[in-house]
């Protein structure tokens, strides 16, 4: 199946109400070598591996008149935590994106600073199980770089991004991937949407863009980056928000 009848089935499934969709469990996740090889703590070979699955292949990448005239909002459209009230009235001056956990040197960086780093512009369809699609224009730096640079220690496996927002008010939202996914070359911390700063309902000041995944797993209103080596004392323990109350937590599609 190609890569946009897979997508369309996926937006059929769930617009019919196909509950939870079981994304992406048809494929690696369902491999029992998967498994083995993300418990692997050799590096090399699972860097080698990885380029031999579709994992690292491209998204399907739009051209400007795709672009959809507005980008829907989904999820927290105005967090309300008093952490993101006193930020958004200062303009995010005040906000930084931390990156830490299993790393050797933990950092910080101000909205500026990640503005002044390398980007990447990347026009992608964003598909959210609740049945709707759309085509944007994101832009901000590669988080593998920014890995680099704070140094994954081996143990590491996990990345988890942490957000202001606490959807519903039950628990702050959160997501976690692969390591391996942080390093996918369209893996990049969104500050622009549709060359202009990403707004509120889009998750300023920065969210995550991962173009092979389902729209739950691109967390918005990040605050802090972390690198784990179990999901199992986060939260529900489920990898993410939406995953502790039942989702998939790959989410590939
Ligand atoms: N912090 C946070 N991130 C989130 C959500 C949310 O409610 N809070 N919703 C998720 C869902 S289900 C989708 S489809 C997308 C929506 O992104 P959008 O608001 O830019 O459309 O963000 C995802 N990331
Ligand atoms: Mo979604």
């Amino acid at each position: 199946m190609s890569l946009s009848n897979r997508r369309s089935v996926l937006a059929r499934a769930a617009a019919a109400g196909t509950a939870l969709w079981l994304a992406g469990c048809d494929r690696l996740a369902a491999k029992p070598g998967f498994a083995r090889w993300l418990a692997s703590s050799d590096r090399l070979t699972e860097g080698t591996q990885r380029a031999l699955t579709s994992r690292n292949s491209l998204a399907h990448e739009y051209s400007e008149a795709d672009i959809a005239p507005s980008f829907r909002a989904n999820g927290t459209l105005n967090p309300q935590s008093p952490e993101y009230v006193a930020l958004r009235a200062n303009n995010f001056r005040d906000w930084r994106l931390g990156i830490g956990g299993l790393v050797k040197n933990p950092f910080s960086l101000s909205l500026e600073e990640l503005r002044a780093l390398p980007a990447r512009t990347q026009i992608t369809r964003h598909d959210c199980v609740e049945g709707w699609s759309a085509i944007g224009k994101w832009k901000g730096p590669l988080l593998g770089p920014l890995l680099d640079r704070a140094g994954v220690e081996p143990a590491a496996r996990f990345v988890v991004f942490r957000c202001l927002d606490n959807l519903g008010g039950v628990g702050m939202y959160y997501e976690s991937i692969a390591l391996e996914d942080a390093y996918h070359p369209q893996t990049i911390l969104a500050y622009d949407l549709n060359d202009k700063p990403l707004p509120v309902g889009n998750g300023a000041p920065l969210r995550v863009r991962l173009e092979r995944m389902l729209g739950y797993k691109m967390a918005k209103y990040l605050v802090r980056i972390e690198l784990v080596d179990s999901l199992a004392g986060i939260e529900g323990g489920k990898g993410g928000y939406w995953e502790d109350r039942g989702y998939q937590w790959f989410g590939g599609i």
